[in-house]
């Protein structure tokens, strides 16, 4: 945990956050400026600033459990949701605690940027 990260102020429920999901190693919440009818960010409990420092597998299995487990329950599962990180500055990266982005909900835009 970092004291001024706001992603881990969210998880130890320190700032307010709308909780989607949970378990040991994950936690997810809903963006605070959705660009879709649902947009949920699910980030490893753990503080890791961008994926560039992830040095284990393990945590890409944890969320991709985790995320499809949240699929189905926003009913996201048939029609489809995007994932997506912004790795670093030049990709838009505002937040330096790994988050995925899970868009869906709703017919979205093809453009990937
Ligand atoms: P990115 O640009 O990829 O770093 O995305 C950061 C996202 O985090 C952005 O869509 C807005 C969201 N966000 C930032 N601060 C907060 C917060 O305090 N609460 C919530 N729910 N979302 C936040």
């Amino acid at each position: 945990m970092k004291d001024d990260c706001i992603f881990c102020k969210i998880i130890k429920k320190e700032s307010p956050s709308n909780i989607v999901y949970e378990d040991s190693n994950v936690f997810a919440f809903r963006d605070i400026q959705p660009q879709a009818k649902h947009h949920i960010l699910v980030i490893p409990k753990k503080h890791i600033p961008t994926i560039t420092d992830i040095e284990s597998n393990d945590v890409y299995g944890q969320i991709f459990s985790a995320i499809k487990k949240i699929a189905k329950q926003e009913g996201m599962e048939k029609g489809g949701y995007r994932v997506c990180i912004n790795n670093g500055p030049d990709a838009g990266q505002t937040v330096f605690h790994v988050h995925f982005h899970v868009i869906g909900g709703e017919k979205i835009s093809d453009k990937m940027a």
